[in-house]
C-alpha cells in the first residue's frame, strides 16, 4: 500500500519550499501526496514578493475532501495564514486520529514574515495539542516559547507548549537537532551538510518526518531519518538556480542523471 500524505501549506512559486518541497519529498519516499493550499506566494530564492491567502473555508474543504475520498495516513502543516484559517485547520484535523507533523513556519529564511502575529496563539493553543511532532527551527522555538534557551532546554520548553514531541532543528547553526517527548531529551547529530542550496530545508524535514511516522518509525527514529534525508537533499541541492540560496532537492535529480542537456535554441524557431 502507498502511504497517503496530506500537506497543509503554502505554495512557493519558485518550487523550492512549501507544498512543492513537500510533494517532492513524499514522491522521493514513495508516498502519495495531497495538498490543502493555504496561501499562494510569489517568490524568488532571495525574497518573498507577494502573498495571497486562501480563504479559511476553502482550506477546510480541501482537508475534508482529502479525508473523504482518497483518505489520509498522516498530515504535515507548514505556512498557515490567518487566525481564522489556523482554527479551521485545527477543527478539520481534530478527531481524525492520524499522525500530525506541525512545522510552525513563522518566517522564510530571508526573514519575511509568513505567519501573521495574531495567528501564533491559535497555532500553539489549537494545533500544537493535536500534533504528534512539532518541528520549529531554533529561531521559531525561541519566538514561540518567548525563552532565550539553547539545546535540550529549548526543545523541552517547546514540548511543554502541548505537542507529544518537539524536534527543534539546528541545521543552519551546528547541525544538531534536539528531540524531547516530555520524558527523554536527546540530541540528533549527524554530518553537517556544507551546501548553499538550503531553500526548503524545513519543509523537506517535516514532510519526510511525516512519511517515516506512517512507515511505523517512532518519532525519535523518524526525526533521525528526516535529518539524514535533509542533509542529502542539501548535498544534492540545486545551488546554481536563482540569485539567493538554491533549492534543496529531495529527488536528487542531478545525482540520478536525469538533467537534460543544456538548452540550445532551434535555429528554425529564431
Ligand atoms: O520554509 C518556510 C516556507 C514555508 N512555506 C512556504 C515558503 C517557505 C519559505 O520560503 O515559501 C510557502
Amino acid at each position: 500500500v502507498v502511504p497517503r500524505l496530506l500537506t497543509v501549506a503554502g505554495s512557493d512559486s519558485g518550487g523550492g519550499a512549501g507544498i512543492q518541497a513537500d510533494l517532492k519529498t513524499f514522491a522521493a519516499l514513495g508516498a502519495y501526496g495531497m495538498v490543502a493550499v493555504t496561501a499562494v506566494t510569489a517568490q524568488t530564492t532571495d525574497a518573498v514578493h507577494a502573498v495571497h491567502e486562501v480563504p479559511a473555508a476553502l482550506v477546510r474543504r480541501q482537508i475534508e475532501t482529502a479525508f473523504g475520498d482518497i483518505g489520509v495516513d498522516a498530515v504535515k502543516t507548514g505556512m498557515l495564514g490567518s487566525a481564522e484559517t489556523v482554527v479551521a485547520i485545527a477543527e478539520a484535523l481534530a478527531g481524525t486520529g492520524v499522525p500530525l507533523v506541525v512545522d510552525p513556519v513563522l518566517a522564510a529564511s530571508n526573514d519575511t514574515r509568513l505567519l501573521p502575529l495574531a495567528s501564533e496563539r491559535p497555532l500553539v493553543e489549537r494545533l500544537f495539542p493535536l500534533a504528534t511532532v512539532v518541528t520549529p527551527n531554533r529561531t521559531e522555538a525561541r519566538a514561540l516559547t518567548g525563552m532565550d534557551l539553547e539545546g535540550g532546554a529549548l526543545a523541552e520548553a517547546v514540548q511543554a507548549l502541548g505537542s507529544a514531541v518537539a524536534v527543534v532543528t539546528g541545521g543552519a547553526e551546528d547541525g544538531i537537532d534536539w528531540y524531547c517527548d516530555g520524558e527523554r531529551t536527546e540530541p540528533i547529530a549527524g554530518p553537517l551538510a556544507h551546501g548553499t542550496a538550503t531553500h526548503g530545508t524545513g519543509c523537506t524535514h517535516a514532510a519526510a518526518l511525516a512519511v517515516f511516522l506512517v512507515r511505523g518509525h517512532l518519532p525519535l527514529e523518524a526525526a533521525r531519518l528526516a535529518r539524514e534525508l535533509v542533509a542529502q537533499a542539501i548535498l544534492d541541492g540545486l545551488s546554481e538556480l536563482g540569485r539567493g540560496p538554491g533549492p534543496v532537492d529531495a529527488l536528487g535529480l542531478r545525482a540520478r542523471g536525469v538533467a537534460p542537456p543544456p538548452y540550445s535554441p532551434d535555429p528554425a524557431n529564431t
